[in-house]
């Protein structure tokens, strides 16, 4: 039987009954006509080039036109494209250089999600840059393998940043994760599916423009992308599959799961590996996060992604969509792959705590256009630093939600642990490493993190919540690491 975390359960029930009263909007087709199912595309897998012992990276970031819908332009961001980014590949332990050129006409940030750096490299809305100017930023992939990736976090315009299509993927091997027999060939048997979703006007074109509505729940699309895609057919010859989800959209929570309700695999959650393989029925996951599954397709059916679409206010709304991602399709029935690995990495025991506790109540002062939300009453202020880490130091924060919304934080530099939800121990596939962490309404969890190697007297870290549109009204904090 699956593992069910039992907080996820009851969101769920909570989610279920409210989804029961609610209109369910069948929304994946189009509102412009027939969506053209096409074939599936990746992003290119860029290795960078070697100079002088450090693996660099060119980025440039620019508007663009992107055909979403067969013959028709809608004005869009791009890195090295015009529509999202490249997949960086690179190997723990390189010295990574970004070259990150700036060609959008206004301040922009590049914030390189889930790595363990130095605050001047971490990409935050210290790190802003003008038009014309590049950043290069220099620094140790301190991670384990996984899939990590970075997005525009602009004070103020992070939001319609990322979704113009200001992001990218990190896609990090290591030698641990390349001894286990797991599928890892790029575009044969290891996919990127960057998750989102847009809403388009009747010119095609997708306008960040809040209202009272989505200033609240978070700016959510009626129409689904996979890798900026609409509807894309993967067809395949191989028995099994490894799929690298990442919810990279605003606010939209997924639900995800296969049409047929087949058992899929989850191997890594954000921060990379999970100690073993956990059979899922269906998988959550909140904007930022990511986790690799693996699929069986030996038996020749079609696998249909789909999910149940959340946004901040699921309490109240239940699912406010039903989207179909994509369609996974085997050429052919054949043999199953052998056995997965019965272990895949070996988790660092949580460290034991060193440092202070610290409480993070999530609140909001206000509703509407009026209103802000706020973290221990304080909205963000771009010159206040909230508090001082000492460096070395293992400290558990308990974030705790006295909203009526859902809130996924992130806290820059580090890989925590989830420890408790309400008291209670989190399921194995949360319990590897995380850099976001899904709080429900009412809930209270309990993270473990530890902060080394680097500090800083002056520029800080971010802890935010990433709905997009909740961090951009003021639920972010910074913090010190001296
Ligand atoms: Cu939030």
């Amino acid at each position: 039987m699956p593992t069910v975390n039992l907080s996820r359960r009851k969101f769920s029930h909570l989610l279920l009954n409210t989804a029961l009263a609610a209109p369910m909007l069948l929304t994946n087709r189009a509102a412009h006509g027939a969506s053209h199912s096409r074939p599936f595309r990746q992003p290119p897998l860029d290795p960078g080039r070697i100079e002088a012992g450090r693996r660099v990276f060119d980025l440039s970031v620019a508007k663009g036109r992107t055909e979403f819908f067969l013959g028709h332009e809608t004005d869009t961001i791009g890195i090295n494209s015009t529509f999202l980014g490249p997949v960086l590949q690179a190997k723990a332990g390189d010295r990574l250089r970004m070259n990150v050129a700036n060609r959008i006409a206004e301040p922009m940030t590049l914030h390189w999600h889930g790595l363990h750096l130095p605050a001047s490299a971490d990409g935050g809305p210290h790190q802003s840059f003008g038009p014309g100017e590049t950043w290069s930023p220099e620094f140790d992939l301190l991670q384990k393998a996984g899939t990590f990736w970075f997005h525009g976090h602009q004070h103020h315009q992070t939001g319609a940043h990322v979704w113009a299509g200001m992001a990218g993927i990190l896609r990090v091997e290591d030698d641990e994760e390349a001894a286990l027999a797991l599928p890892r060939n790029y575009g044969e048997d290891d996919f990127i599916l960057i998750l989102q979703d847009r809403r388009f006007d009747a010119t095609f074109q997708m306008p960040y423009a809040l209202n009272m509505h989505t200033r609240m729940t978070g700016l959510q699309g009626d129409q689904a992308l996979v890798n900026g895609q609409m509807n894309p057919v993967l067809e395949t010859d191989v028995p099994r599959i490894r799929l690298r989800l990442i919810n990279a959209s605003n606010g939209s929570i997924y639900w995800l799961r296969f049409a047929d309700k087949r058992t899929f695999w989850q191997i890594a959650s954000d921060g990379g590996l999970l100690a073993a393989a956990e059979p899922m029925p269906e998988l959550l996951l909140a904007p930022g996060e990511r986790a690799e599954v693996i699929i069986e397709l030996h038996n020749g059916e079609p696998a249909f992604l789909q999910a149940d679409v959340f946004g901040a206010e699921a309490a109240f709304s239940g699912a406010i969509a039903t989207f179909d991602f994509m369609e996974i399709r085997p050429r052919k029935a054949q043999p199953p792959a052998p056995a997965l690995p019965a272990r895949l990495a070996e988790i660092a025991p949580v460290p034991e705590q060193t440092g202070v506790t610290r409480h993070l109540r999530l609140d909001m002062t206000g509703m509407g256009m009026m209103g802000d939300f706020t973290i221990n009453g304080a909205r963000y202020d771009h010159s206040r630093i909230d508090f001082a880490v000492p460096l070395g130091a293992v400290e558990t924060w308990v974030i705790e939600n006295t909203t009526p919304m859902l809130h996924p934080m992130h806290v820059h530099d580090v890989q925590f642990r989830i420890l408790t939800r309400n008291g209670i121990p989190v399921a194995p596939q949360e319990a590897g490493l995380k850099d976001v962490v899904l709080v429900d309404p009412g809930q209270k969890v309990e993270l473990r993190m530890a902060f080394s190697d680097f500090s800083d007297p002056v520029l800080p870290y971010m802890y935010h919540c990433h709905i997009l549109e909740h961090e951009d009204a003021g639920m972010m904090g910074q913090f010190t690491v001296v």
